[in-house]
């Protein structure tokens, strides 16, 4: 099974993606988080990554796309996983779609974690003072939010064609917001 957790930053991605990947036993696919390794290990995609990712800006597909095809293809990621923090461009989303599709397998749940932008706003600043992420800062904020609504928001369309997408409201505790979504998985 492949879910992706779809979201604008500081929606609660991560969290419920690890809740759901050691409930269902699968893997969990981080974009973010692979990109912030490279960046601490100085490889070739870290230093590449690093100048967009501290302004709040994507890192340009011709980075990212190799790294997600090599991802998607583990052998670990053979029978599903949870796909979090991308695809998040219409080129990402080819991309997974056709993976996916040369091995005969699907998205199956796309959960769209609904929260409102102030609530977005004080998570990102709460975390910003406790972990001091480089681009917590204000004005990244800022641009991460332009750039969901510009460049990722328009994903939402395009599955929701497929009768995929389930809203989840994400502005609750996260044992609340876990419950709803094994409610819509059905397990
Ligand atoms: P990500 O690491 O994916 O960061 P994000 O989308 O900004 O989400 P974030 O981690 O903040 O939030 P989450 O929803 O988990 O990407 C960072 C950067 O990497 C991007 O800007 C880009 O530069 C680059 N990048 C990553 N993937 C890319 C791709 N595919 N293509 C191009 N560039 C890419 O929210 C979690 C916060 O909310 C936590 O602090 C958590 O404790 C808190 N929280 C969660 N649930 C909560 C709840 N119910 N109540 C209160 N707080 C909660």
């Amino acid at each position: 099974m492949f879910i992706l957790i779809l979201g604008a930053p500081g929606s609660g991605k991560g969290t419920q993606g690890k809740i759901l990947a050691e409930r269902l036993g699968l893997p969990k696919i981080t974009t973010g988080d692979i990109l912030r390794a490279a960046m601490k290990d100085g490889t070739p995609v870290g230093r590449q990554a690093k100048e967009f990712y501290d302004k709040g800006q994507l890192v340009p597909d011709a980075v990212v796309l190799d790294l997600i095809k090599g991802e998607l293809t583990k052998p670990d990621a053979n029978d599903g996983a949870i796909l979090d923090g991308f695809p998040r461009t219409a080129a990402q989303a080819e991309l997974v779609d056709k993976t996916l599709a040369e091995r005969g397998q699907r998205l199956n749940h796309i959960l769209l974690l609904d929260v409102d932008e102030e609530e977005l706003v004080r998570r990102m600043s709460a975390r910003s003072s406790q972990e001091g992420r480089s681009d917590d800062t204000p004005e990244a904020i800022k641009t991460r939010l332009n750039v969901y609504r510009r460049d990722t928001a328009p994903l939402i369309a395009h599955y929701g064609q497929r009768g995929i997408v389930h809203r989840v409201p994400g502005g609750g505790t996260v044992e609340q917001i876990a419950e709803e979504i094994k409610r819509i998985i059905g397990r």
